[in-house]
């Protein structure tokens, strides 16, 4: 005799299995984007310069949470956070599996050390702590030094891949020249250095560089849906910054009103210079110096500048993940002025 289907349900269930007729998988939700002001995030941060000692807290360093966001980061995959150290203050060395970045927002005279390379930190660099590197701060100024930290940890977290070690000293102590990671991978490479571990490479995009990248790229080059961008590639293969993330830089020049897309990569913003807006979901972000945004997946946006000034947005993104899994799309509008 033939069994009822509310029968079968619930003899399915006593064994821990479920008919593919009872749920759908959810398709694609749009989430909302979000605007982090510089005027609220700082005070905070120097809030934290007195209430947190680094002996503890092992990082001084404050996460942008989306509100909407299950686990309480700044995306699904990506998370943005803003550290402080203080002169004279070390925080101590350790390595992780999340690939991290350091984008120097304010001070000068600090240096990250990673895998025995000091990196001085100045406005503007970028500095690469890939996967599993073992990396410390130092801040040997006489200011306090703010940077901001990008990761892929809800990545990391979702695929449950997190490892973590803490080093059994101090400090790892410097054993490489300044300016190592550029003399073994940069323009000038002994043959050897041709190869590099697939995790990237640790490694510092110095301000001057990118800003001078970003002003010799011509009008007829800019970006139909970025203006004038550049990406942070890795220097032995031209490719992603790392394997996980994509980090960008790019100057909207005043009048400058881009295309619109839309894409399944996710994007968290810092604005460097000036100010502009981003016009995603029902309205606009207006944003400017110091503010932080995410646009999430697969919205439509378009970034505009109608003001006089130049302005130039630093980004971070998952769109390698989403190419290695063959899981990229966009869609485009093309529209914008192209300045004019
Ligand atoms: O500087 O090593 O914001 O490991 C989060 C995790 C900073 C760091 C963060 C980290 C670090
Ligand atoms: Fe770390």
């Amino acid at each position: 005799m033939k069994m009822e289907l509310n029968d079968l349900n619930d003899s399915l269930a006593e064994h821990d299995l479920s008919g593919f007729w009872n749920t759908r998988t959810p398709e694609h939700q749009d989430e909302a984007p979000y605007l982090w002001k510089w005027r609220e995030v700082y005070p905070c941060l120097m809030d934290a310069r007195e209430s947190v000692g680094l002996e503890l807290a092992e990082r001084r360093a404050i996460r942008l949470v989306n509100p909407q966001n299950p686990t309480r980061a700044t995306s699904r995959t990506l998370l943005f956070t803003f550290s402080v150290v203080n002169p004279g203050e070390i925080a101590r060395p350790h390595r992780h599996n999340m690939a991290a970045i350091r984008f120097v927002v304010k001070g000068s005279g600090a240096f990250t050390l990673v895998e025995g390379e000091r990196f001085p930190m100045h406005e503007g660099d970028l500095i690469l702590t890939p996967n599993w590197t073992w990396h410390e701060h130092h801040n040997e100024s006489s200011e306090p030094i703010v940077w901001l930290d990008g990761l892929d940890g809800p990545l990391i977290n979702a695929l449950n891949v997190l490892f973590f070690e803490n080093y059994e000293k101090d400090t790892q102590g410097v054993t490489r020249a300044d300016g190592d990671a550029q003399m073994r991978y940069g323009f000038a490479r002994p043959p050897a250095h041709a190869e590099f571990p697939g995790r990237g490479l640790p490694f510092c995009y110095r301000w001057e560089d990118t800003d001078a990248s970003l002003h010799n790229i011509v009008d007829a080059e800019a970006d139909p849906f970025d203006g004038h961008l550049v990406r942070y590639t890795n220097p032995v293969t031209g490719g992603y910054t790392m394997a996980t993330l994509s980090c960008e830089a790019q100057m909207l020049k005043p009048g400058w009103v881009t295309g619109t897309h839309r894409h399944t990569s996710t994007s968290l913003y810092h604005v460097f210079r000036g100010r502009g807006r981003t016009a995603v979901g029902e309205g606009f972000l207006e944003w400017e110096k110091g503010d932080s945004f995410m646009i999430p997946n697969w919205q439509w946006h378009r970034h505009e500048n109608p003001f006089d000034e130049e302005a130039v947005v630093f980004s971070m993104n998952d769109r390698p993940v989403l190419e290695a899994l063959a899981l990229y799309r966009e869609e485009q509008r093309p529209g914008g002025n192209g300045g004019r």
